[in-house]
């Protein structure tokens, strides 16, 4: 591919395919060699300008000679992968469906989709799912990332959208809490509205286990013990009470509950709290001033409180002190999570997920049904009722009378799911094990059968970013010869099921169809066109036809049954595995700022690897010390589920009991070797942040845990 292959519509540019930030870009000739396409930020909005080094380096995997660009089969368990045409691969996808089906009816098929696809491919997904297979078993990986934040925001507030509010609101505030989110480098745009809050005497508090770039920018950082985050909120609360901090017209006008949470927060004395927490009294009463003085504040979580086998209740504690504090549903003040994929938001909106359909209905609401039916000319009746979560379908997978068949568009479990050991074994017992990917990922190099797809940048459609604001993806070069979108795939699988007339892979045709089918719902899309998108900078949804859109929903009303905002008792639960003396520190992992979630993209980039070659443990240099361990060297890191092997790196700022491994890559390197498969009881996410670990020297290194970049062609071990 040369600079000069780029569509006309590339000048008009789109967005960055990594986080929910989407950061608006274009492609154009690289500089250095100009047959190369690189990217160049454009100014949007909620980017404003600004991209971080995965975004200036985005154009580099469409351009990897390690792509897929043939269907690869597999003729036998146990046979290598070789080469197929599609009608081939599309014809041994369709029979293993029929045969998985036929042994074990319609939920021996089933589907894993993606936060990261757009929204017609995640509606594509969930029809397809519910009635062109007939099965109820669809879920997705933003089970593993969303799913708490929105469960509690449903709950508290009656709506699920990350940020409630545009980014530009944050410097309007005097005070923003971060709770375990690491938006220096996750996020790194983002932190100019943080830089200019602080520009104008604003104040940021961030509450982390360890000391990171995000808690280097801030005022106050706060370092609870991982999994202690209810116990923070409410310490936060009780001082904000105690202090007359908390602001009763507003409770009084806008909620309902509190006397329940004020009983609670009641024995939540600082000093208890630091007991639980490890935060000195002393910052636990200087936060609660910090937020409470402020005029204006925002309450923002990340996945640090969310995904915890308690993340839901988590990030409840923060609603009710952001609630308390008379802070949400006004301007200038709220309550957001950093949504986390780059379509993350509208990915839980429009049916991929387990219990609901397009337009944040309910699969379970005969209402909703009749409703989404009407628009798919199918009867109410013939839908499969709500399925399981991710984890519990994954478990599910080649066991005794469970799910035989199962496609996977647009994540790579054997990076990023929890206890991958278990699960290596679980998905190579199915009958038929399908992966959609543009890259031969650790789960693609397992697959009966891999699909080569299309790429970001060769695809049109529409996401939506962390902001509620509907976006659109341009198609800014020619697909690869050789890939089809996932749209194109399943349109193709329709037709050979025999359902090709409902089906269509034209990604604005399938737009309009979400339009009506979600229209509405909770998240009404019905009047957001691609014109107006285009013209407007984006729309926020709800959108209802002839609407302007809704930056902020909550500033009248609450979309509750009352139009209040909910308090919820929630109280301090240990976590589901603490340390033991065969365990002793606590295990959190997450991200990095130069590596993207499973690696298959980013591991692809030479200046990424450059600048995170590989895992890494962050261990306190003394916690090192008494271990016996040296600085750069490999150290074994063993839980009940498994072991890992990755070099020490020595940290002055981080818990002395706790250590930090980031999950970018698979192998012996892989962080998920050693999480729990503990779920929170409500959102069903698995508990990433906090395990029980031991953490010893491990002599010498094998040479494939330090192997990140993949040379062309290989399998990753
Ligand atoms: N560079 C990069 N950016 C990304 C991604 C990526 O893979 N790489 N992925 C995107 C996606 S999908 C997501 S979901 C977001 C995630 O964005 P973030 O939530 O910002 O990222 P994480 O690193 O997962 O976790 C945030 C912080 O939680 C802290 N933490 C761990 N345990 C606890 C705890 O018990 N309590 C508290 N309060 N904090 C704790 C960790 O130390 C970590 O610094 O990032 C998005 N952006
Ligand atoms: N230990 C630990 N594990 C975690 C987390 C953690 O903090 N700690 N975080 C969790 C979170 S928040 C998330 S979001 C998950 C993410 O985990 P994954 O789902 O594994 O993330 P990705 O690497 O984004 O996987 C997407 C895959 O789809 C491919 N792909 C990209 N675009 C497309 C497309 O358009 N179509 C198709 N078919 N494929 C495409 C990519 O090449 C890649 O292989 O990881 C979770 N796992
Ligand atoms: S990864 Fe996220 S922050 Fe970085 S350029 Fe892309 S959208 Fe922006
Ligand atoms: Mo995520």
């Amino acid at each position: 591919m040369t600079g000069a292959l780029a569509l006309p519509e590339a000048a008009l540019g789109s967005h960055c395919p990594y986080c929910a930030l989407q950061c608006a870009m274009r492609l154009v000739p690289d500089e250095q060699d100009p047959t190369r396409l690189a990217a160049s930020a454009r100014d949007f909005p909620s980017n404003r300008g600004g991209m971080c080094r995965k975004g200036w380096t985005a154009a580099e995997p469409l351009q990897s000679p390690d792509r897929l660009t043939t269907p690869l089969l597999r003729d036998r368990k146990g046979a290598t992968l070789r080469p197929a045409s599609w009608d081939e691969a599309l014809d041994r996808v369709v029979a293993g469906l029929r045969d998985a089906q036929a042994k074990g009816g319609p939920d021996a098929a089933a589907i894993f989709g993606g936060g990261g696809l757009t929204n017609e491919k995640a509606y594509l997904l969930g029809k397809f799912a519910r009635i062109g297979l007939g099965t109820r078993n669809i879920d997705y990986n933003g089970r593993f990332c969303m799913a708490s934040a929105a469960a509690a925001g449903t709950r508290a507030l009656g709506l699920d959208r990350g940020f409630p509010f545009p980014l530009s609101d944050l410097p309007e505030a005097d005070a923003i809490l971060i709770v375990g989110g690491n938006p220096a480098e996750t996020m790194p745009p983002i932190m100019q509205y943080f830089d200019a809050l602080k520009a104008k005497g604003g104040r940021l508090i961030v509450s982390d286990p360890r000391r990171t770039a995000t808690a280097e920018a801030a005022t106050l950082h706060l370092q609870p013990t991982p999994g202690t985050d209810a116990a923070l909120a409410n310490g936060l609360l009780h001082v904000a009470v105690r202090d007359r901090l908390i602001d009763e017209g507003y409770i009084a006008a806008r909620t309902e509950g509190f006397e329940a949470v004020r009983r609670l927060v009641a024995s939540w004395w600082p000093d208890r709290t630091e007991r639980v927490t490890g935060v000195p009294a002393r910052l636990i009463e200087q936060a609660a001033h910090m937020l409470g003085e402020a005029p204006n504040a925002y309450v923002l979580t990340g996945r640090g409180p969310e995904q915890q086998s308690h993340g839901v209740d988590n990030v409840l504690a923060f609603i009710n002190l952001a609630l308390a504090l008379g802070k949400v549903g006004k301007l200038h003040s709220g309550w957001g999570t950093f949504t986390g994929q780059g379509n993350g938001q509208g990915g839980r909106e429009h049916g991929q997920k387990a219990d609901q359909l397009p337009g944040y209905r309910m699969l379970a609401n005969p209402e909703h049904r009749r409703h989404v039916a009407a628009v798919w000319g199918v009867d109410p009746d013939s839908l499969p009722p709500p399925g399981p979560s991710a984890m519990e379908l994954l478990a599910q997978c080649g066991a005794e009378g469970g799910i035989r068949a199962l496609i996977v568009l647009g994540a790579n479990l054997l990076v990023s799911a929890p206890a991958v050991g278990q699960l290596r074994e679980r998905l190579e017992s199915l009958d038929l094990l399908v992966v959609g990917d543009p890259f031969l990922s650790e789960t693609a190099a397992i697959a009966d059968v891999v699909l080569p797809v299309a790429q970001w940048a060769e695809e049109e459609g529409t996401m939506t970013n962390l902001e509620g604001r509907i976006i659109l993806r341009r198609r800014m070069v020619q697909p690869a010869p050789g890939v089809r979108t996932d749209a194109e795939i399943v349109k193709a699988l329709a037709d050979r099921l025999g359902h090709g007339d409902r089906f269509t892979a034209e990604p604005r045709a399938i737009f309009e169809e979400l339009r009506r089918a979600s229209a509405g719902g909770l998240a009404d899309y019905s009047g957001v066109t691609w014109e107006r998108i285009a013209a407007e900078d984006g729309v926020f949804w709800p959108c209802p036809e002839g609407e302007a859109g809704t930056p902020r929903p909550f500033l009248d009303r609450f979309p509750t049954a009352s139009g209040r905002a909910k308090f919820h008792r929630v109280d301090h639960r240990v976590t589901a595995e603490e340390p033991d003396s065969d365990y002793p520190l606590f295990l959190t992992t997450g991200r990095v700022m130069a590596q993207y979630q499973s690696g298959t993209q980013t591991r692809r980039v030479a200046a990424l690897n450059e600048a995170e070659p590989a895992a890494f443990c962050e261990i306190h240099a003394e916690m090192a010390r008494t271990l016996g361990i040296r600085e750069g060297e490999p150290v074994r890191l063993t839980s009940r589920r498994g072991t890992a092997l990755v070099r020490a790196r020595f940290s002055r700022s981080i818990r002395m009991d706790t250590v930090f491994v980031p999950f970018h890559w698979g192998g012996e390197a892989c962080a998920n070797l050693l999480t729990s498969t503990y779920l929170d009881p409500v959102s069903r996410i698995p508990e990433f942040k906090v395990c029980a670990v031991r953490v010893e020297p491990a002599g010498a290194m094998p040479a494939t845990a330090d192997a990140a970049m993949l040379p062309a062609g290989t399998a990753p071990a």
